[in-house]
């Protein structure tokens, strides 16, 4: 029975990864900052939180980190620990780049002291910044606009470093912008279903949202992550560009998610600077061939499928 550690198994993708992981027969731990007050939500509304074995660990304290590999002895480690909001990191800039970046070189350090653990680095596609010219693939220029974009263009090169100098099965999934109903109301898509399903329900609210005009390329977690084990059953390790291929506008998304209610969104919806970030990235737009050829990975689902995936859960909650 292979043994995975997933360090982040409260969050979204950390909670389908760990559905992922026990369906294929893994023996599946699971870390937290501290096991006694995580939010095991996700992993209830699974049905999985009495199959996980849980431990707590902070990864920018070394001590845990080790802790946490010599309780799970591990074939496959997950690092999903780093601080996960862009719009956050502007406020606290200090944690997201301790959590992302530190946290990274510990796992990393981790691994050279077990030789023959497999790690899967959760990079982002806030590293790219604004794709003007095209789509991004893996050989495409970083150029980030935020403390947590530049907290993960740091981490992606410490991979890249460890793995060229001592040879450590490690990847960096460059993944896009995927969402599902475990996100929290602090991710755009969560905030906007809820308002809508409380407006059709008569709320008055007006749903204020910020830059209506951003362009991102929006998938399905739960098929993310078996993207980011199939990085680990390669013959060798490598970076992938996880997504749909095809972007859209936050108006778009709003406008689906109002029509799924019956709702014309420009009645609702304000658009109010005071939730613009300090930079705005603008345009997100991706090239996921290689993760097709290589991985043989391909988005199923898409944009409409997402809006009509997170309103009819939200209806049952
Ligand atoms: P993002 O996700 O920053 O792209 O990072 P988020 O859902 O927070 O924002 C998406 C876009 O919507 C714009 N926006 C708003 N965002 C929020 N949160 N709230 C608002 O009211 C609002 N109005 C407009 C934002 O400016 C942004 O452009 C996500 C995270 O999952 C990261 O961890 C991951 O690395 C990247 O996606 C890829």
């Amino acid at each position: 029975m292979k043994s995975a550690l997933i360090c982040g198994i409260s969050g979204q993708d950390g909670a389908y990864l760990a559905q992922l992981l026990l369906s294929k027969g893994y023996r599946v731990f699971g870390t937290s900052r501290d096991v006694e007050a995580g939010n095991w939500a996700p992993l209830k509304e699974l049905g999985i939180y009495e199959q996980v074995e849980l431990l707590s660990l902070s990864p920018v304290d070394f001590k845990s980190v080790l802790d946490a590999f010599h309780k799970s002895k591990p074939d496959e480690v997950y690092f999903l620990a780093g601080q996960s909001s862009v719009a956050l990191s502007f406020e606290q800039p200090v944690e997201t780049m301790q959590s992302i970046v530190l946290g990274t070189l510990n796992m990393l350090e981790a691994c050279r002291l077990f030789p023959g653990v497999k790690l899967y680095n959760a990079g982002s596609s806030e590293c790219f910044g604004d794709t003007d010219d095209g789509c991004a693939n893996e050989t495409t220029n970083f150029n980030p606009q935020s403390p947590y974009a530049i907290g993960k263009s740091s981490s992606f090169w410490l991979v890249s470093n460890y793995r060229k100098a001592y040879g450590i099965y490690v990847c960096t999934g460059i993944l896009f912008n995927h969402e599902s109903p475990f996100r929290p109301v602090r991710f755009v898509t969560k905030k906007i279903v809820q308002a809508a399903r409380d407006i059709a329900n008569g709320s008055e609210e007006k749903l204020v949202l910020g830059n209506l005009s951003i362009i991102r390329d929006w998938g399905w977690a739960p098929e993310y992550v078996e993207a980011m084990w199939l990085m680990l059953q390669q013959a060798e390790p490598d970076d992938f560009v996880i997504a749909t291929g095809r972007s859209h506008t936050l108006a778009d998304f709003v406008s689906f998610v109002f029509q799924y209610y019956g709702l014309n969104w420009e009645e609702h919806v304000i658009q109010d600077s005071k939730y613009f970030r300090p930079i705005e990235h603008l345009v997100s737009r991706s090239n996921p061939e290689k993760a097709k050829s290589i991985l043989g990975w391909e988005a199923e689902k898409g944009l409409k499928d997402i809006v009509a995936l997170l309103c009819e859960y939200s209806n049952n909650k």
